[in-house]
C-alpha cells in the first residue's frame, strides 16, 4: 500500500515538472494555461461533494439519489414531447382499453399482443415539426394474434379510432412475445416421453434448463402452425449451463397450443459435458485465485459535468450533436433527426433522419438434425431490445453515464419498464482529435495537439446465451462510428471426444467446430448485424455515388511512373447498382451526397459509409435460411424510402419465407437518383470459436464509419482547444475513486 502511495505521489510531481518542462519549451503556449496551476494544493473539485455524491455510486444507494444518473424515473406521469418520442405508459394503456372495447378482441377466444408501439408520423410532417410547435396525432401501431390469426393496427390515440392493415405478410409470424418463450421452455415436461429421455441421458428433471429456438423455415414442415424447437442443459453445479448440453434431444413444440409434437434424441451415448471450469461468475471463480491486482481502479471524472443534455426525455445534445434516442423493442436503440452544427454557419444541418438495427442474422455451420435449424434473426424473432437488460451501472458504461429506460408491452397489453436499457456517456480514450509538430528542421517550435473526446450511446442485449454490446459513436468532427460487440456464451455441441488425439482424419469434419474443452465442441457459425441507415444529407433528397479506386497505365514515354490510381465515380441511378459486394482488390469509397448542395469549391456535400473488418455471405443463395437471411448478400443496398421497408428479413420474420426481406424489395430496381433514399450496411462476422471464448467469450468487436466528404468547408474541429491542466485537476491519492 505504502509503496503505490509513494509511486502515485512520485508520479504526480512528474506530471508537474513534465508540465513546466513543456511550458518552457513553448513560447506560443497560452499563459492562461498556467495561471491557475499549483502543483502543491489540490483543486477543490477533489472535495467536492458532487464528486464525492457520485462516488457514492453503488447498485444499493441508486434509488432517489439526486444526482446519480440511474436514479429512479417516474413513468406513470410521463407525457410525449416530441413526435417520434416512445408511447408512453399512459398511452399504451388507452391502447389496450380502446381495444378489448373492439369487436376483434372482445369476440376472440385467445388474443395476445406482440407488440405495441408508436406508429410514427409521415417523414415530411416530423421533418416539418419543431420545438414548441403542438405535438402531431399519436398513433400507435399494434400487432397481435387473435384466434390464432396475426393482424396489424393502427390505433389512434385521440379520436380512438382503429384501423386494421391488410398488407399482412402472407409468410410468417410476428416476433415471439416474451410468454412465447418463457411457456415454450416449460412445454417438453408435459411429456413422460420426454422426461424418460432426460432421465435416461443422467440428468435430473430438477437441474433442467431449457432454451426456445426459433426453428427457420425448410419447407412445408414450417407452414401454417407457428412452432418452436426446445433444447435443453444440466444446471447442476454451474450457472453456465449453457456448457453441459443434452446434446441431440430436440423437442418440437406448437407455439400457440404448447402440445409436443416431436421429439428427437441424436445424442444417445453422448455424455453431458462436466460442469467444472464451466462458471464465470466473480464470486465462484476461485477467492484464491483472483487477479485482482493487476490494474488499480480507474474512471473518468468530468470536474464541470457532463457536456450533453438529454432534453424532454429524448434529445440528445452534445457538442456539435443533436438527435432524437428512443428504445425500442425489436431494433434496440434507434436514432432519429440526427444533425450536426456546421461550424462556419452555426446552423444544424441534417445528417441522418433514422438510424438502427434492423435484423440480425445467426447461421450455425452444422448440417445435423439437432443443429441445422440454428439460423436465428434475433430482431424479428426475439425483439433485439427485449432481450437488453439493466446495463450494469459501474462497468457497462463508464460512472459518468447517464441512462434511458425502455417502456415494453406484455402480452397482455400491459406496460412495463426496462430500466437502464440505454447509456450515454462521454468518452475519452486518450485518443488524438488531430496533432501537427514541427521537427527541428523547420525550426518552427509549433505542438498543436487536440484530444478526442466522444459520445457514445450503448445497449447490451443477451439473447439467451449471446451478448451482443451496439454502440453509436458521435465525433465532434461529424463522424458517426457504429461498433457492435460480442460476447456472452457459446452455443456448443456435445461430442464423445476429450482430446483432439482421439479424431482421426476425416472425423475432424464432422466436429463442425473446435474442441473446447472435455466432450465441448464450438460449432462455427457466423453472425450479421443489418443496419438500416436513412441517411438525408443536408435534406432529403440524396444520390448514392460510387467512387471507384483504378489503375491507370501510362503511355510509354509519358512518364517514369508505369500506373498510378484515380478516382472514378459512378452515379447509381437504380437500386441494382448499389448492390455493393466489398472487394478488396476493386476497392470503391461509397457516398450518400446531396446532389442539390455543393461547398464553396464546388464538390457535393456528402457522408461515405466506411467499412472496416466485416464478413460476407458464402452460403448457397438458394440455402432456405440465405434465402430468408437475403438481405446479407451484399453489404451495402440503397432503396428509395418507404415506411413500410425498414425490417430487412421482412416485417414478420418468424418462420418467413423470405419472401418480404430486403433483397426482394431490392431486385424491384426503382430509382435511387436525387431522391429519399436509405443505405443499408451489414456488418459480419465468422465465428470459428477457439479456447479463449470458453467458458465465456472476451469481447470481440468491429465497426462502420458514417464519415463526413465534403460536407463540411474545411476541417470542422480546427477551433476546438486544447486541454489544460488548469481544468483537470489532479486528486489525492485518499480522494480518488
Ligand atoms: C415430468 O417431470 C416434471 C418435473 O419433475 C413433472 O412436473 C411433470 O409432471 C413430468 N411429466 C409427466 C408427464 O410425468
Ligand atoms: C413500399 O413497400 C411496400 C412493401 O414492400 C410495397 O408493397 C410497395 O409497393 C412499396 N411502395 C413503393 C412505391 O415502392
Ligand atoms: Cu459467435
Amino acid at each position: 500500500m505504502e509503496s503505490r502511495y509513494l509511486l502515485r505521489l512520485l508520479l504526480f510531481a512528474g506530471v508537474c515538472l513534465l508540465f513546466l518542462l513543456t511550458w518552457f519549451h513553448i513560447p506560443y503556449a497560452p499563459s492562461s494555461a498556467t495561471e491557475y496551476l499549483d502543483c502543491n494544493t489540490y483543486s477543490p473539485w477533489c472535495t467536492s461533494k458532487n464528486r464525492l455524491f457520485s462516488k457514492q455510486t453503488n447498485k444499493t444507494s441508486l434509488v432517489n439519489n439526486p444526482i446519480n444518473p440511474t436514479r429512479r424515473r417516474d413513468h406513470a406521469s410521463e407525457t410525449p414531447h416530441h413526435p417520434l418520442d416512445p408511447l408512453t405508459v399512459q398511452e399504451i394503456n388507452k391502447v389496450r382499453r380502446l381495444l378489448s372495447s373492439h369487436a376483434l378482441f372482445n369476440s376472440a377466444k385467445s388474443h395476445a399482443f406482440h407488440s405495441i408501439v408508436l406508429e410514427e408520423p409521415e417523414k415530411d410532417l416530423v421533418l416539418k415539426w419543431r420545438k414548441g410547435d403542438p405535438l402531431l396525432p399519436r398513433k400507435a401501431s399494434v400487432i397481435a394474434r387473435v384466434d390464432g390469426v396475426s393482424h396489424v393496427l393502427t390505433v389512434d390515440l385521440s379520436t380512438g379510432e382503429v384501423v386494421s392493415q391488410d398488407s399482412v405478410p402472407h409468410s410468417g409470424y410476428p416476433s415471439m412475445t416474451i410468454e412465447d418463450m418463457n411457456s415454450a421452455t416449460w412445454a417438453p415436461l408435459a411429456s413422460a416421453e420426454f422426461n424418460r429421455t432426460v432421465v435416461s441421458r443422467g440428468v435430473d428433471l430438477a437441474d433442467l434448463a431449457c432454451l426456445p429456438i426459433s426453428l427457420g423455415w425448410f419447407g412445408v414442415k414450417e407452414e401454417n402452425r407457428r412452432l418452436i424447437k426446445v433444447q435443453c442443459y444440466s444446471m447442476k453445479d454451474t450457472a453456465n449451463f449453457y456448457m453441459r448440453p443434452i446434446e441431440g434431444l430436440t423437442v418440437l413444440v406448437d407455439l400457440d397450443t404448447k402440445e409436443v409434437l416431436d421429439i428427437s434424441d441424436t445424442g444417445k451415448g453422448i455424455p453431458i459435458p462436466k460442469a467444472v471450469n464451466t462458471d464465470y461468475r466473480y464470486d465462484t471463480v476461485g477467492e484464491h485465485n483472483r487477479d485482482m491486482n493487476l490494474l488499480n481502479p480507474i474512471s473518468i471524472e468530468q470536474p464541470k459535468g457532463p457536456s450533453f443534455v438529454i432534453e424532454d426525455g429524448h434529445t440528445v445534445k452534445w457538442a456539435t450533436w443533436e438527435f432524437h434516442l428512443k428504445p425500442d423493442a425489436r431494433a434496440g436503440i434507434v436514432i432519429s433527426r440526427a444533425k450536426v452544427r456546421d461550424p462556419d454557419s452555426g446552423k444544424m444541418r441534417d445528417v441522418m433522419y433514422k438510424g438502427f438495427t434492423s435484423e440480425l442474422f445467426v447461421p450455425y455451420m452444422d448440417p445435423t438434425d439437432a443443429w441445422y435449424f440454428k439460423t436465428y434473426m434475433d430482431a424479428g424473432e426475439y425483439g433485439f431490445g427485449l432481450q437488453a437488460m439493466p446495463l450494469d451501472p459501474l462497468n457497462d458504461c463508464p460512472r459518468n453515464a447517464q441512462y434511458m429506460d425502455g417502456v415494453f408491452v406484455a402480452a397482455d397489453g400491459t406496460p412495463y419498464v426496462r430500466s437502464n436499457m440505454v447509456c450515454v456517456f462521454e468518452r475519452y480514450a486518450g485518443d488524438i482529435g488531430w496533432r501537427h509538430t514541427e521537427s527541428p528542421i523547420t525550426g518552427l517550435p509549433i505542438r498543436e495537439v487536440r484530444p478526442k473526446v466522444t459520445l457514445v450511446v450503448r445497449m447490451a442485449a443477451s439473447v439467451a446465451n449471446y451478448d451482443y454490446i451496439v454502440d453509436w459513436e458521435f465525433q465532434t468532427d461529424g463522424l458517426i462510428r457504429v461498433k457492435v460487440g460480442l460476447s456472452g456464451i457459446l452455443m456448443v455441441k456435445g461430442t464423445r471426444y476429450e482430446k483432439m488425439s482421439q479424431v482421426f482424419g476425416g472425423q475432424e469434419n464432422d466436429l463442425y467446430g473446435t474442441l473446447l474443452s472435455e466432450n465441448v465442441v464450438g460449432v462455427i457459425h457466423d453472425h450479421y448485424i443489418t443496419f438500416y441507415l436513412d441517411m438525408d444529407i443536408d435534406g432529403s433528397d440524396n444520390s448514392f455515388l460510387k467512387v471507384n479506386i483504378r489503375r491507370q497505365e501510362t503511355s510509354p514515354g509519358e512518364s517514369p511512373r508505369r500506373s498510378y490510381l484515380k478516382a472514378v465515380k459512378n452515379l447509381a441511378k437504380t437500386e441494382k447498382e448499389a448492390q455493393i459486394k466489398l472487394k478488396l482488390y476493386d476497392p470503391a469509397e461509397f457516398h450518400m451526397i446531396n446532389p442539390g448542395k455543393t461547398t464553396r469549391v464546388g464538390n457535393p456535400v456528402g457522408y461515405k459509409v466506411v467499412p472496416a473488418g466485416t464478413a460476407a455471405g458464402l452460403l448457397d443463395l438458394d440455402d432456405p435460411p440465405q434465402k430468408r437471411g437475403a438481405f446479407t448478400n451484399n453489404q451495402i443496398w440503397v432503396t428509395p424510402y418507404n415506411r413500410s421497408e425498414q425490417w430487412a428479413g421482412g416485417l414478420f420474420v418468424y418462420q418467413s419465407k423470405g419472401d418480404d426481406t430486403l433483397a426482394v424489395w431490392s431486385d424491384r430496381d426503382r430509382e435511387i437518383e436525387n431522391r429519399d433514399i436509405v443505405l443499408w450496411y451489414t456488418l459480419g462476422f465468422h465465428h470459428i470459436p477457439c479456447q479463449e471464448d470458453f467458458p465465456i467469450m472476451p469481447t470481440v468487436t468491429s465497426s462502420f464509419d458514417l464519415k463526413p466528404v465534403n460536407f463540411f468547408e474545411s476541417n470542422p474541429i480546427l477551433r476546438i482547444p486544447p486541454n489544460f491542466e488548469k481544468d483537470l485537476p489532479v486528486c489525492r491519492p485518499a480522494g480518488s475513486s
